[in-house]
C-alpha cells in the first residue's frame, strides 16, 4: 500500500518537474501549487531549503474592499475593487517581502492561516497577474466575500491581510 503511494507521489513529482519547463504562465502557476501540495504531504523540512519563508507582514499593512461595504446590496454581475495599504501588489511567482497578490474566497472561510496555500477552484479566485479589481457573477441572495492576500507562492499571509464582507445579490 505505502509503496504504491510513494510511487504515485514520485510519478506526480516527475510530471510536475516536466511541466515546469512549460512557457505557459497559467500552467506554471498550477504546477507550482500542485508541487507545493505534494511537498506538504511529504515533509515540509525536506523541501523548505529551496522555498523562501513566508515574508513578515510590515506594520500597518492591510487589505480592504475598496468599493463595497459590509451588507451592500448589489446587482450581479458586480465589480469588486481590492485595496491594500502598505503592501505592494505584484504578480504571482517571486516571493518578495511587502508584496503579494489578491485572492477572493466566495462563501468560504474568513481567512486562511498564515502559510496555508490558497487553493484554486471556482470559489478561490487568484489574481496572480496583479489585478486589483474583478467582476463577479453570483446567484441572488447573501454571499460572503473574503479577500485574502498571499505571497508569490500563493501562501496566505493570514487573517491580518484578509477582509470579509457579506453582500446581498438582488434578484
Ligand atoms: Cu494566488
Amino acid at each position: 500500500m505505502e509503496r504504491k503511494l510513494i510511487l504515485a507521489i514520485l510519478a506526480v513529482s516527475i510530471f510536475t518537474a516536466c511541466n515546469n519547463s512549460s512557457d505557459n504562465k497559467e500552467k506554471k502557476e498550477d504546477t507550482t501549487m500542485k508541487g507545493m501540495e505534494h511537498d506538504s504531504m511529504q515533509h515540509m523540512p525536506t523541501t523548505s531549503a529551496n522555498i523562501p519563508a513566508l515574508p513578515v507582514i510590515p506594520d500597518g499593512a492591510k487589505v480592504f474592499f475598496r468599493n463595497l461595504k459590509n451588507g451592500a446590496s448589489v446587482s450581479s454581475p458586480f465589480k469588486v475593487e481590492m485595496g491594500t495599504e502598505v503592501m505592494k501588489v505584484d504578480t504571482a511567482g517571486p516571493v518578495v517581502a511587502g508584496s503579494g497578490h489578491h485572492h477572493l474566497i466566495i462563501d468560504g472561510a474568513d481567512s486562511l492561516m498564515a502559510g496555508e496555500m490558497v487553493s484554486k477552484d471556482s470559489t478561490h479566485l487568484h489574481f496572480g497577474k496583479g489585478q486589483t479589481e474583478t467582476e463577479l457573477t453570483l446567484a441572488p441572495g447573501k454571499h460572503k466575500l473574503t479577500m485574502q492576500f498571499a505571497d508569490g507562492l500563493h501562501r496566505s499571509y493570514g487573517g491580518k491581510l484578509s477582509a470579509t464582507i457579506t453582500v446581498n445579490v438582488k434578484q
